[in-house]
């Protein structure tokens, strides 16, 4: 999962930039997931209206904006800036969580205990590397790349050179690159992986070994550089593209890179939920439970009269899915949400 999500670009991008603030201040100082989905929810819809706001009133009527959050655009468009924000990038305690977050391997609550033990800044941090997990201090390390969001065609690229790694060690592997990159996004915050093999079911034994070979490959190829974690089924680490031939190629930077393996009957139900976007899934989920089924990053389940689920529906497609709770197939560029 990437730290910072795109800027929304439109006529109304002065609101979407306080809403998603006012977002990452609810999750990452608060901890109020439920606050941190509202103004996400908000920001998404406003970002989508093809005109300029004038008022609360009118943005009121928009699926997701409610009273609170109308009240704060009325201040916002009547003095030109909001009281609360100001008060949030004015506060130690606000900033600093904020700040630390960002580093990847550094949640919200790690976050808040480095405040308490007066670690504030990226110099504190530097200070007590040793005290930082293995995963922080590369997330220390690279903090300047990571913060950098990745041009489509450095992601294109970085695809290309993936999927062939996967062809010359087992043709039979499919991977595909999900997030922000399938849905046609201009720029990635980081590469999102899926993987699968025909050998690998969910009835099967466990086959980590499907997925160390392609890190592996992918480490002596040089594209690898580092690791954060490794489990059976999850990857998560580093990786950088060589410099390119020509002269005036953009820098290569040092990318988040996450690659997991999934089971090939849960392959399709894992591309939807890692596509996103997560504002999206919420609403598919949704649609789904009201056409009585229950979906997840693994399987798509009907639910009996009493609400308990039964055995996954078997799903060869992403429209299989879509198919089933009777919801038009939307391509991955239509999912923003
Ligand atoms: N996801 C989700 N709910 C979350 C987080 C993630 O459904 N709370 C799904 C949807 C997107 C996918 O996982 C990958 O997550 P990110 O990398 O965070 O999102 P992205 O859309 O790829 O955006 P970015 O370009 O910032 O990486
Ligand atoms: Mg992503």
């Amino acid at each position: 999962m990437s730290k910072r999500k795109a800027p929304q670009e439109s006529l109304n991008e002065g609101i979407t930039d306080f809403l998603i603030e006012l977002a990452n201040y609810e999750r990452n100082v608060n901890r109020a997931i439920h606050k941190y989905n509202a103004y996400r929810k908000a920001a998404s819809v406003i970002a989508k209206y093809p005109e300029k706001i004038k008022n609360g009133t009118e943005a009121k009527k928009l699926d997701g904006v409610g009273a609170k959050i109308a009240e704060k655009i009325d201040e916002f468009l009547t003095t030109g800036k909001l009281r609360k924000i100001e008060k949030i990038r004015n506060d130690d305690t606000s900033s600093s969580i904020t700040f630390l977050t960002r580093v990847t391997g550094i949640g919200p609550a790690a976050a808040r205990k480095f405040f308490e033990d007066g670690v504030k800044t990226l110099d504190d941090l530097k200070k007590i590397e040793h005290k930082l997990n293995h995963h922080q201090q590369i997330g220390l390390k690279y903090f300047e790349d990571f913060e950098k969001r990745i041009p489509r065609a450095e992601m294109e690229k970085m695809e290309a050179l993936i999927l062939a790694e996967l062809e010359t060690l087992d043709p039979e592997y499919i991977g595909t690159i999900c997030g922000s990159y399938r849905r046609g996004a201009a720029s990635s915050g980081d590469i999102d992986i899926l993987l699968t093999h025909p050998d690998f079911t969910s009835e099967s034994e466990k086959q980590p070994k499907l997925l160390h070979a392609v890190v592996e490959h992918l480490e002596s190829a040089g594209f690898i550089t580092e690791t954060l974690s490794k489990g059976d089924t999850k990857f998560m680490g580093v990786c950088q593209l060589a410099p390119g031939e020509e002269e005036e190629e953009e820098e290569h930077f040092h990318r988040r890179i996450d690659i997991r393996l999934i089971p090939k009957d849960q392959y399709y139900c894992g591309v939807l939920y890692f596509t996103g976007s997560d504002i999206f899934n919420k609403n598919m989920r949704t649609h789904a439970l009201e056409k009585g089924f229950t979906l997840n990053e693994y399987t798509i389940r009907p639910l009996g009269v009493t609400g308990m689920a039964g055995e996954p529906l078997p799903v060869d497609s992403e429209k299989d899915i879509f198919d089933y709770i009777q919801w038009k197939y939307r391509e991955p560029k239509e999912r923003s949400e």
